[in-house]
């Protein structure tokens, strides 16, 4: 036997995973992890086992004896442990597209979840070798075109973060400031209930939406109160204000609206990740930026779009083709401290950790 498997899929949460069986007796391996006889150009579901332990249960497609898939669950555990058990086999090599740990393999393990087109194509760049090529030139630059260059490379990690997990973006503000019909305009479609009377959100409404090519969670809570008002007497509306506030805590960016009238300033905690929008546009007095859900939502969209990229200082591409992005936590803290450092035999002794593991 001399058979080579392959993983052809990223490694990560998904549908399937597929694994190829390649080379002579590699149909054969097939049959005795099935346990059962497997034809040629019939794919057959059959729960795989080796030294009677279940591995998976897969659907063996056999293209010739010596070219098989297995289609796996999406499960990168149950992947890692078919490779790692069939290399203990004689005459079975497992080729690695991306060795374990490695920065191409964390980047295709981020892929299968990525929240936007774009994220995936600037994980898949750095799964072929995008950060690593910008990494192994940093310690060769002068020191101020170094510090240059790693500002440059956490401001990608920055954005490529929206791009690859939605930004938690929240409606927040007065109640009857139009937070509703902004949610229904940014949707395009009437998923809250909006109404004349105040107090009319209780429970925070949470959607996925598309800010041009940004993704984000987006979410309508319930408004506050001005101090002249009444609130209802049962308290269902301060516990409705109450998750607005968690809400805002927990956001990216608060869009805090006020209707002409109806202003208020939003907490001190929000200052720095908040963004104010009038209201009512077409009523004239509201402050600018403003928008008209109501009768011009495309118009509002537009509005919000613009806002939210300036203030999360985001480009209009989320994707630079073949950029390197440092788009793992750890890595970019390292980047940020490393931006002190003046000789770049050190900056190459602090990144040796992260190259060390090379690409197959
Ligand atoms: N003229 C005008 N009316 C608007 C506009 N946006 C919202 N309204 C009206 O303002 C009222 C309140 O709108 P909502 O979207 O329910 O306000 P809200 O901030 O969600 O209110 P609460 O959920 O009670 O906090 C409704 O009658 C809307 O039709 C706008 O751009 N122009
Ligand atoms: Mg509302």
């Amino acid at each position: 036997m001399n058979v080579v498997v392959r993983e052809l899929t990223p490694r990560g949460a998904g549908a399937i995973s597929v694994v190829e069986l390649a080379g002579s007796g590699a149909l054969a391996l097939a049959r005795e992890l099935a346990g059962r006889p497997i034809t040629i150009g019939a794919p057959v579901l059959a729960r795989l086992r080796l030294d009677r332990e279940e591995l998976d249960e897969v659907l063996v497609c056999a293209q010739a004896d010596d070219a098989v898939e297995l289609h796996m669950h999406g499960s990168a555990p149950l992947v890692r442990e078919l490779l790692a058990r069939l290399s203990g086999l004689a005459g079975v090599r497992v080729a690695h597209t991306a060795l374990a740990g490695s920065l191409e393999e964390r980047a295709l393990e981020l892929l299968p979840p990525a929240a936007s087109a774009a994220g995936a194509r600037i994980l898949l760049d750095q799964a072929r070798g995008a950060l690593r090529a910008e990494l192994e030139r940093l310690p060769e630059l002068e020191p101020d075109a170094r510090r240059a260059r790693i500002e440059l490379l956490l401001r990608r990690a920055r954005s490529a973060r929206f791009a690859i997990e939605p930004a938690r973006v929240v409606l927040a503000g007065p109640a009857n400031a139009g937070k509703s019909t902004l949610f229904n305009a940014l949707l395009g479609h009437e998923r809250a209930i909006t109404s004349a009377s105040a107090g009319t959100t209780r429970d925070v409404l949470v959607e996925p939406a598309r800010f041009g090519p940004w993704p984000v969670i987006l979410c309508d809570t319930a408004g506050l109160r001005t101090l002249e008002e009444k609130e209802d007497p049962h308290g269902v509306e301060a516990a409705g204000q109450s998750r607005a506030r968690t809400s805002t805590r927990a956001a990216d960016l608060v869009f805090w609206l006020a209707a002409p009238g109806r202003a208020m300033d939003p907490p001190d905690e929000l200052a720095a990740r908040s963004v104010r929008l009038g209201t009512h546009a077409d009523l004239g007095g509201a402050a600018e930026p403003a928008v008209s859900a109501l009768h011009d939502p495309a118009g509002a969209r537009a509005v919000v779009e613009r806002c939210f990229r300036e203030a999360l200082d985001l480009p209009a591409d989320p994707w630079s083709p073949e950029a390197g992005v440092p788009c793992f936590e750890a890595l970019a803290a390292e980047l940020e401290a490393l931006r002190a450092v003046e000789a770049g035999s050190q900056v190459r002794a602090r990144l040796a950790p992260w190259l060390s593991v090379c690409a197959g």
